[in-house]
């Protein structure tokens, strides 16, 4: 008697809703089902870190009727489990025929030429709806309790975590939308984390980046970004200020659903890092800055939430022997992670002190802001031992030279006309938000 056909469908299978039940059945109909259920980190390679964790996704998908067995699929590629299951089929939505995912796609075809199996395509067209579902699904997984502990799972799922400045909820849902095909890893690529930063946040504002932009205001700031966007955010809480003022705020923070605050060893009258010694950057006493951050510590109510103490000392001109000093100091009061900041641009005193630092610890945290050293890829100071990296002033810097260039030409010409070629149609602006009404 000839046995049963084999099916193999690989799914995340995170928030599950009927598009999840419609394929299975479809599956099904070819013969016994597997469905490989991507690991945690597989997910988070090419999208948001999963909601539910391994263990539950499995137990879910195991539960449902017409699968016949579960089995883990380690990354994006087939190829480990096809070799083992060796199925007649595989099942998959025709949309990766196109993209990134035809690389996938294609080792999924010769591997299952090697002994006679099928691709089966079901048209994805008919699935927009689950995308929304999906969507819809994620904003209700919303919550500051789930959103808060993202960072950390990411950093457990990810080399690095690519965080990108947002100062209003326009420029959030840039950071929370904007997706690329990337070919280097045959999948998506996105920004994982949201920074609030205190230069943007005070330059949208017409302010000095003083720390005159107070908690209350960078407060407004958080809630208009939260409002639209499901990312883990990062605060540049400037100096934390007093340390009886700082202990609230990090109980404001942790309720608001932020994941961290990241605070600088500078005291007196703040300056921009960026000035470097071109401003007075007096650092603080180490001891004092290590006693803020045990406060902060101990004033902290949930498990997830992170402070990371910044050293100042290479922009103060203090050099990196201090720099370490000062780090091990703050990470024995409590720091859960640091962050290394330098304004010179050949990144070398940063590489010297990542190096250094990678010999001290090998897990703990360390964020970056290639700001100065652009040239310096993502993998270059990952390699060096960097796993979050901040684009800190990005879309401020490229909004700005934009409106100039549109205000000015606007006063040449004595209409606008001229700069139609440089923003965006009206009726795409008035539906730009999600949401919205289409017209
Ligand atoms: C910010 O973005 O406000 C920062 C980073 O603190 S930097 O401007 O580079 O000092
Ligand atoms: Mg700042």
């Amino acid at each position: 008697m000839k046995e049963k056909k084999t099916v193999y469908l690989a799914m995340s299978a995170d928030l599950i809703h009927s598009g999840h039940i419609g394929i299975i059945e479809e599956a099904a109909k070819y013969g016994e089902l597997t469905v490989g259920i991507l690991s945690d980190k597989a997910v988070a390679s090419y999208r948001r870190a999963p909601v539910f964790d391994y263990e539950t996704r499995n137990k879910i998908i195991s539960n449902i009727k017409n699968v016949s067995r579960t089995v883990r699929q380690e990354t994006l590629d087939y190829t480990e489990n096809l070799m083992k299951l060796k199925p007649d089929y595989v099942m998959h939505g025709d949309n990766w025929k196109v993209g990134v995912q035809s690389i996938v796609r294609q080792k999924v075809i010769e591997t299952l030429g090697q002994w006679g199996g099928k691709l089966i395509e079901v048209p994805y067209d008919e699935r927009s709806e689950f995308i929304k579902m999906d969507a819809e699904a994620c904003a209700l997984f919303n919550t500051p309790d789930i959103r808060r502990k993202r960072l950390k799972t990411l950093l457990g799922l990810k080399p690095y975590i690519r965080a990108m400045e947002a100062s209003n909820g326009l420029s959030g849902l840039i950071v929370e939308n904007t997706t690329i095909e990337d070919e280097r890893t045959a999948s998506t690529t996105e920004y994982d984390a949201i920074w609030i930063s205190s230069l943007c946040d005070s330059t949208f504002k017409g302010k000095p980046d003083i720390e005159l932009v107070d908690i209350t205001s960078r407060i407004n700031t958080i809630n208009e970004i939260m409002e639209v966007t499901t990312k883990p955010m990062i605060l540049d809480g400037d100096t934390g200020g007093r340390t009886e003022h700082f202990t609230f705020n990090v109980r404001t923070l942790e309720r608001l659903g932020v994941s961290a605050v990241i605070i600088e060893d500078k005291t007196g009258p703040k300056h921009n890092s960026l000035f470097g010694a071109d401003a007075d950057q007096i650092l603080e006493d180490p001891v004092v800055f290590a006693n803020k951050i045990a406060a902060g510590k101990k004033a902290q109510v949930t498990g997830e939430f992170m402070i990371f103490a910044r050293l100042e000392s290479l922009i103060a001109g203090a050099g990196i022997e201090d720099a370490l000093q000062r780090a091990k100091m703050y990470i024995k009061a409590g720091a859960d992670g640091i962050m290394i900041h330098s304004q010179k641009t050949d990144g070398k005193e940063v590489a010297e002190f990542l190096k250094e630092f990678r010999k001290y610890s090998n897990d703990i945290p360390v964020i970056v802001a290639p700001t100065s050293y652009n040239h310096m890829t993502e993998q270059e100071l990952n390699e060096l031992g960097a796993n979050i990296i901040i684009y800190a002033n990005h879309l401020l810097r490229s909004a700005y030279p934009a409106m100039l260039r549109t205000a000015r030409k606007i006063l040449e010409c004595g209409r606008s006309k001229e700069v139609d070629g440089d923003v965006t149609p009206i009726k795409e602006i008035i539906t730009l938000i999600p949401g919205e009404r289409q017209v």
